[in-house]
């Protein structure tokens, strides 16, 4: 399983890091919601389908 960190700090100053199965799931996980951000979704989701075949 790949974590990653979000690019942002948290009001605590410390760089939260999340599974790759919380990306673009709907929810937002990082203190400003870049795991959910529309750009990188749509990458995301476009390397996750091309590994799916
Ligand atoms: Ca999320």
């Amino acid at each position: 399983m790949e974590r990653f960190a979000c690019p942002t700090p948290d009001h605590m100053g410390r760089y939260r890091c999340i599974d790759d199965h919380v990306l673009c799931d709907g929810f937002i996980d990082c203190p400003t919601g870049e795991d959910e951000d529309r750009q990188n979704c749509m990458f995301y989701k476009t390397v996750s389908e091309k590994n799916f075949g």
